[in-house]
């Protein structure tokens, strides 16, 4: 027995970084590109252990590919893959500063993440169903099957709005592209996907399912709830974990990445697990095309670690600068997804700088005319568009109740007193 017991502490993680002291990166675990071994398809759970501690990886410094990941992708979909993470960059950078503008509430960006969303989407199937997170619009702008200008309806919140304001601005919902309405509750997206999985495994049907979390999101019960289910039933679901090291201004040792890696919550549910270099979009589209093949051969899902970083703000109501170096993005070791592919292209004589500054600027007047085009829609902070009060009750119950009708009356009966005693306007 010890006589002098000393008192207890508890461990709170610190950022190895903050304001005014460069953040150092050596916690991120790196391995060399191509150094990470590529198991069989039906690799058993057990046999990827050693996966969640390493990253694979394939471009490395020089733009080669490299290794056991090198996809098997010809250079029009890489090409495809490089202007996908262009389009979305050019649509988040010109959506920012429409926000600054006042035409729309709010934004959030991807930026330093796009290769994540557009190589996983050009690696599934349509008809497979994403449940994605309000960072995964790359998504949807991969494929080209949802118009720009009807997104920016939505952030405008104007009368051709498909979601006629009942999502916030940046929570989309297109059934028709697989991707389920974004749930504002963090991690509901993994227990969604994992019972559409399950459904669609009852069913006899072919699909299969692609949830989303953050890093810090992990730390919601949602997330072990779903892992569970999806290792005993062996769902037919990709689980994507988007460490992109920080939840708003906390960081991801915070949700329990310090000791060990967010993949390895996977092997210790007994669910094939790996931790990927997201920055990389050979190693994405690989990581997910492995994925996604086990999946659909009924071998059961598999976690993924994306290891990335979140360049921008975590959304236009944040701050970065107040809780991390103002230039950390530079120094992070797995550099610019957009850079990366590119030298990889211009590497395999299939892209040049030329080419690059002409698609750039030709997306960027893309997203510019589609803006336009949103505007003519009007737009709640434009031209203070105010929607009947009738549609906060509609399209929630076919026929709706007693209770809503009695709100609906007064509801319209205060909206009308209230106009009733508004001093008659001047001019
Ligand atoms: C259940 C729940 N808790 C808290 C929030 C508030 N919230 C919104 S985003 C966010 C940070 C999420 O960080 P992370 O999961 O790492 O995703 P990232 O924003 O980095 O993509 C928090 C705490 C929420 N929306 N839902
Ligand atoms: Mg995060």
């Amino acid at each position: 027995m010890t006589t002098d017991p000393r008192p207890l502490h508890l461990h709170v993680p610190e950022p190895s970084g903050r304001p005014g002291h460069p953040t150092d990166f050596s916690y991120l675990r790196v391995s060399p590109a191509g150094a990470v071994r590529r198991p069989p398809v039906d690799a058993s759970p057990a046999d990827t252990a050693d996966l969640a501690f390493t990253l694979v990886r394939v471009l490395d410094e020089d733009g080669r590919a490299v290794g056991p990941w090198a996809p098997e992708a010809d250079l029009p979909l890489l090409q495809r893959g490089l202007r996908a993470m262009l389009k979305t960059r050019a649509f988040d950078a010109r959506m920012l500063i429409a926000q600054r503008q006042k035409k729309i509430s709010f934004y959030m960006q991807c930026l330093g993440e796009e290769a994540i969303a557009t190589a996983h989407a050009l690696a599934i199937e349509p008809g497979d169903m994403c449940f994605p997170t309000y960072r995964q619009q790359g998504l949807l702008l991969a494929r080209d099957d949802i118009p720009m200008v009807e997104m920016m309806c939505q952030l405008m919140s104007n009368e051709r709005d498909p979601m006629r304001g009942r999502q916030l601005p940046v929570m989309y919902s297109y059934k028709r592209a697989g991707f389920f309405s974004i749930s504002g509750n963090l991690a509901t997206q993994f227990i969604q996907a994992v019972g559409w999985a399950m459904a669609s495994a009852i069913k006899g049907d072919t699909r299969i399912a692609s949830a989303w979390i953050g890093d810090g999101s992990t730390a919601e019960a949602d997330f072990h709830t779903a892992l569970t289910f999806a290792h005993v039933y062996r769902a037919p679901v990709i689980l994507n974990v988007v460490n992109n090291q920080w939840a708003i201004s906390t960081f991801q040792a915070i949700a329990g990445g310090e000791a060990t890696t967010f993949a390895a919550r996977g092997v210790g549910c007994g669910i094939a697990s790996l931790r990927v270099d997201g920055n990389d979009f050979l190693a994405v589209l690989a990581a997910s095309r492995w994925a996604a093949e086990r999946a659909r051969r009924n071998l059961g899902p598999t976690l993924i670690e994306w290891i990335t970083y979140r360049a921008g703000a975590h959304s236009t109501a944040d701050d970065p600068s107040r809780y991390r170096p103002a230039d950390d993005w530079v120094h992070f070791p797995l550099g610019d997804p957009i850079e990366r592919l590119k030298r990889h292209l211009v590497g395999l004589g299939a892209w040049s700088d030329a080419e690059h500054a002409r698609t750039q600027k030709a997306l960027e007047a893309e997203v510019a005319a589609a803006l336009k085009q949103a505007e003519r829609y009007g737009g709640t902070l434009i031209d203070n568009h105010v929607p009947p009060i009738e549609s906060m009750f509609e399209d929630v119950y076919r026929d709706m109740p007693a209770h809503l009708q009695e709100q609906l009356r007064q509801a319209r009966a205060e909206w009308q007193s209230h106009q009733a005693a508004k001093p008659p306007q001047e001019g």
